[in-house]
């Protein structure tokens, strides 16, 4: 950790310091020489050299966790604070491109018509800044499981119950053993500030006021503390793990978690290594400038081609296995769910070792392509575990969720008729708050409620323990070919990706 000096120092001399040979950077108000680092960046030295002697704060923000500046500089390092008046301003020049985009953003429509979650991705799409948009919205290879994801709920199909007195309904539920009032969960997602500059704060504050509950991914734009620090008294939070190759990181990131009230541990287990995402690929390549590539080719060691998330997801241990389960029992008494199990053989093994449940999700379409859906899974799961375990779903002791694709209230009641005990949503959220701020999740999450209560009464479920088996029919669930009405929302949204292109010149 960093040796706390008291020295301040002035922009100008910070200025001094602007090349490979001796390169100085400000990030919130603290200087840093970063001269012996450049070639062990991740991100490549390239970007942190256009921000030498200067604040690089605004670049630095979204795509680090909080304390990687001072987690990985040596102490000596850490030279001191900057006089603020005294900074140069990196002379941002706003490009017409900015300027268009914020021209959009005075476009919104009011909030009052945003109807349905589609329509935050139609927003986002065109007032989120290229690369942000890029990054959210990509996924692995031909994009083929994104799209399933999604697709999969419609292949299952309600049989609603007639007369029955649905004056009242509540689709209020408990998730391992705490409140949520839908049976449904922000799911985690990193990099909240690409979006919005309050990134995950704007989730955490919207989950409060609307009795859901906020799953904290290990990568967010915000440190885990503040995060905690902006919940409501009773609040619930989970935690999402990415396993360190450095255990004893991980010891005390679990222990931190856990003192300070988190109520779950969601250890990600489908992504030993970061699928490719090539429409987030080929924005880096094309945001580059053909010339300062070559010019800095030779000193470059670091491929950053596969963006931020590749560079910043080097700490993951592909080692991870099942022989690891007992180590987390024993330094945490936190329920542990796997988050990412994808067939019934590896639920079954997470319910005979002990574990309190599962997340049957392939990370939102992200990491292999041609994983079949959280909804596929489900099914498959719960037929298997009841028939090998006698287990019957929802299940309190061992507790299966499903996430990706989910766009409607009708999506989360299909998931729980199969057995789900709630569904994770995830980019809606992150489209909400980046075009409307956490105003935007606060009506993502109304219009959540407003859909659940009117289909409820619908399908004749007075409660979520209503809401059972035979009010679906999922006999066409694992055709992956069967006509359905496309959706129009959902297919106008999608971005086809693009095939490489001639630069211009
Ligand atoms: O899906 C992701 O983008 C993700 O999980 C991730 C992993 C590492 C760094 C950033 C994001």
């Amino acid at each position: 950790m960093s040796a706390p000096t008291s020295k301040v120092l002035s922009g100008q001399e910070v200025a001094q310091h602007s090349s490979r040979e001796s390169c100085w950077i400000i990030v919130h108000g603290k200087v840093y020489d970063v001269t012996d680092f450049l070639d062990d960046h991740p991100g490549g030295s390239r970007i942190i050299l256009k921000y030498a002697g200067k604040d690089a704060t605004a670049e630095y923000d979204p795509i680090h966790p909080p304390n990687a500046i001072t987690d990985n500089l040596p102490p000596e390092k850490h030279l001191g604070s900057v006089d603020p008046e005294s900074v140069l301003k990196v002379k941002v020049e706003v490009s017409d491109e900015e300027k268009a985009r914020m021209e959009r953003m005075s476009k919104r429509p009011p909030l009052s018509e945003i109807l349905n979650l589609h329509d935050f991705e139609a927003i986002a799409k065109v007032v989120m800044p290229e690369k942000a948009w890029a990054y959210y919205s990509s996924a692995a290879d031909d994009e083929i499981t994104i799209r399933e994801n999604h697709a999969a709920y419609h292949r299952v199909w309600f049989r609603p119950r007639i007369l029955r007195d649905v004056t009242t309904v509540d689709y209020s539920t408990k998730i391992l053993g705490h409140a949520s009032s839908m049976p449904m969960y922000i799911t985690a997602t990193a990099l909240g500030k690409l979006g919005h500059p309050d990134g995950e704060l704007n989730l955490t504050r919207a989950a409060a006021k609307h009795g859901v509950i906020q799953m904290i991914p290990t990568l967010a734009s915000c440190s885990f503390d503040d995060i905690v620090d902006a919940t409501k008294p009773g609040q619930v939070q989970f935690l999402q793990l990415y396993v360190n190759k450095d255990r004893a990181i991980t010891k005390k990131l679990v222990q931190h978690a856990e003192q300070r009230g988190i109520k779950g541990l969601f250890i990600t287990v489908d992504a030993p290594q970061l699928g490719r995402r090539e429409k987030d690929m080929r924005m880096k390549f094309e945001a580059e400038d053909p010339a300062e590539v070559t010019e800095n080719q030779q000193q470059d060691r670091v491929d950053r081609s596969q963006g931020a998330a590749r560079a910043i997801s080097s700490f993951i241990d592909p080692g991870l296995d099942w022989k690891d389960i007992p180590w987390f029992q024993s330094i945490t008494k936190m329920p542990l769910i796997l988050k990412g199990v994808q067939c019934w053989e590896d639920a079954l093994e997470a319910y005979d070792c002990g574990l309190a449940g599962v997340v049957l999700s392939n990370h939102g379409g992200r990491q292999l392509d041609f994983a079949r859906s959280g909804l596929e899974i489900l099914h498959e799961v719960v037929h298997e575990l009841s028939a090998r375990r006698g287990l019957s779903f929802p299940n309190e002791k061992f507790q299966l969720f499903v996430d990706g694709g989910v766009r409607r209230a009708t999506d989360v009641l299909k998931a729980v008729a199969l057995g789900a005990t709630a569904v994770g949503v995830g980019r809606p959220f992150l489209y909400a708050f980046s075009s409307y701020g956490q105003e935007g999740v606060d009506k993502a999450l109304q219009i959540l409620h407003d859909e659940f209560e009117m289909n409820m009464r619908l399908i004749g479920a007075r409660t979520i323990a209503e809401v059972v088996p035979s009010m679906v029919d999922a006999s066409s669930l694992s055709a992956h070919i069967v006509a359905v009405p496309g959706d129009r929302l959902y297919n106008s949204n999608y971005e086809s990706m693009q095939h490489a292109r001639l630069r211009e010149v």
